[in-house]
């Protein structure tokens, strides 16, 4: 049963006789595969607080199996109007860009209008940037990096006077290596100043992370600095395998990390993330977050099918990243 006499946020408590620090949704998955008739799977989508209720940009792949990006609404956070047709671009701050395909989004709201970030297919994988200010038209930018690049994540704020942006490069396939970096820019078309933030962890000390890192949710400011949710990828002799974790990152220059978890918070455990088009992959793109109740809500993508959503209180997520960081 969600709370929603005291909050909007979508909330459970921890099931009794957890002591896990992230427990998931007990209706699990959130979003079927087929919620909108052209879908094959919904999964690694990002939501944000929009008017009376929550927005959302969500990875669709359709029958084709075809990478596309799509606008939402909800009311509570939880059931979802998914639009049938994908998100048209306009022309942004540049002309229109090339796009083979779009997956993976993140949405944030910064000063005026939400941010939209994505995994845009030109020549390749590199990061895509758009906005909107009413999720009905969509404005596209310049492209930040060049290919080859994935999980391109703002940050909610300009940090010292710059939009800063996470990211990942890559290669342009399944990459079997990967750190995550920071890139700072003045107007959101022009980045540079890139900087490493955090490398895979050699396999003895915490092997679930160990292959490839990338950044999640939009990081989130605690008093101990930016919290960030991350993916981490073990390459195992049946595939990759894709767990969530928690770093925080230095306030005025987040490429310092201050505490990273060894153990991993979220892990394919059940079976709406150990089976699916992809098994074994948890990979958190966006968090709903109340700092005066001290929750956090998690959307992850789940086996690359389905959403699905985790819990946990703010405050024990820190304790725990600095208790149990590398
Ligand atoms: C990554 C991306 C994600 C996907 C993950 C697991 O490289 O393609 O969209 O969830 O692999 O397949």
């Amino acid at each position: 049963m969600i709370d929603s006499k005291i909050i909007t946020m979508p909330w459970q408590e921890r099931p009794a006789g957890s002591t896990d620090i992230m427990w998931r949704y007990s209706e699990n998955p959130i979003i079927r595969r087929d919620q909108i008739p052209t879908s094959n799977s919904i999964f690694n989508s990002a939501v944000v607080p929009f008017e009376d209720g929550y927005a959302g940009v969500f990875r669709c792949d359709n029958k084709a199996v075809q990478m596309n990006i799509f606008a939402g609404f909800s009311k509570n956070g939880i059931d979802w109007e998914i639009d049938h047709e994908p998100i048209v671009m306009q022309p942004g701050n540049t002309q229109m860009i090339q796009s083979d395909y779009k997956y993976d989004p993140r949405v944030v709201f910064i000063e005026d209008r939400y941010w939209i970030t994505w995994c845009n297919g030109y020549h390749g994988p590199t990061i895509g940037i758009g906005y909107t200010f009413d999720f009905k038209t969509f404005y596209q930018c310049e492209n930040a990096f060049l290919p080859f690049n994935r999980n391109g994540v703002l940050f909610p704020q300009k940090i010292n006077g710059r939009y800063a942006m996470l990211s990942r490069p890559s290669d342009n396939g399944h990459t079997p290596f990967g750190d995550i970096y920071i890139s700072y820019s003045p107007d959101m078309k022009y980045w540079g100043e890139h900087r490493c933030v955090m490398k895979v962890t050699p396999f003895e000390d915490s092997a679930w992370q160990s292959t490839k890192i990338g950044a999640g949710p939009i990081p989130i400011l605690t008093d101990e600095g930016w919290l960030m949710l991350y993916h981490g990828v073990i390459n195992t002799c049946n595939g990759f395998r894709y767990a969530m974790g928690a770093a925080i990152l230095d306030k005025d220059q987040p490429e310092k990390v201050k505490y990273r978890t060894q153990p991993y918070l979220l892990a394919p455990q059940v079976a709406y993330e150990q089976v699916g088009d992809v098994p074994n992959v948890v990979f958190p793109c966006a968090a709903l977050h109340d700092i005066n109740q001290n929750r956090l809500c998690v959307y992850y993508g789940a086996a690359d099918t389905v959403v699905a959503m985790a819990f946990g209180y703010l405050d024990e997520i820190v304790v725990f990243t600095k208790e149990n960081s590398l």
